[in-house]
């Protein structure tokens, strides 16, 4: 006997959720929040998650290479441009070398990758490799995380001119940039979870996918926080 699907709200609902494991409510985020990181372990975090967005033009052009929907492609294309940037626009890595040198780590360091931690890579090309080798909609479901990634932003926004202000300010772009793409984004990622994932046994699907994100999110602090004490 098959189960009845959730409704298209209580399955938005149940995603949404899933805040509770999201890494803003890590150890090291809380410590970051609480103003209580020393400038090696900002420097750390900031190492490590540029792994993690270098690596996002990639698992976003891997689900561009499975996807055969072309209203979903014109959309999606542009968080590579966001990124990566355009003709008139430094785009998201630039933005995060930025953020490296204004808190010390200077580009051609932060670009070596060389401060990357082990477990750090690990996660990070799982994520990748889950869009590689997942239909398209699997890995756009992962991308709703981001349903969660404005309070992280804004968090950051209002805590680190005070807690950290050796950072300096024009380092923060990045976090002021997000602000809008990430709501722009999960607003498409959103809409297409809920139009593809309609049985249970889909929707239950689409909350395991949503878990491995947020295991990934979660596991890379683990490794930073264990990394720099
Ligand atoms: O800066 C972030 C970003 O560009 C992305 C892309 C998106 C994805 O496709 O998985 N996820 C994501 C995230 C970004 N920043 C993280 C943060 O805490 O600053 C949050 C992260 C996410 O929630 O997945």
């Amino acid at each position: 006997m098959s189960i009845e699907p959730w409704s298209r709200a209580e399955f938005e609902q149940r995603l949404r959720a899933k805040e509770s494991g999201y890494h803003t409510h890590h150890p090291f985020h809380l410590m970051m929040n609480q103003g209580k990181l020393t400038p090696a372990q900002i420097r750390g975090w900031v190492a490590n998650r540029f792994y993690y967005q270098f690596s996002i033009p990639m698992k976003d052009a891997a689900v561009l290479s499975n996807c055969p929907h072309r209203e979903v492609r014109r959309l999606w294309i542009q968080r590579i441009l966001d990124q990566d940037g355009t003709d008139g626009e430094p785009g998201g890595l630039e933005a995060w070398i930025r953020l490296g040198e204004a808190c010390g780590i200077n580009r051609a360091e932060l670009t070596s990758l060389r401060m990357v931690l082990p477990p750090v890579r690990f996660a990070v090309d799982a994520y990748v490799n889950f869009a590689r080798t997942r239909p398209w909609h699997e890995a756009a479901c992962s991308s709703l995380t981001e349903l969660f990634a404005p309070q992280a932003h804004s968090d950051r926004l209002a805590t680190w001119p005070q807690h950290y202000n050796w950072v300096k300010p024009e380092g923060l772009e990045y976090f002021r940039s997000r602000l809008s793409q990430a709501r722009r984004d999960v607003e498409h990622g959103l809409s297409v979870t809920l139009d593809y994932f309609t049985t249970r046994e889909l929707q239950e699907r689409a909350l395991e996918i949503l878990q491995f994100k947020l295991d990934v999110l979660w596991a890379l602090l683990d490794a930073v926080q264990a990394a720099y004490r």
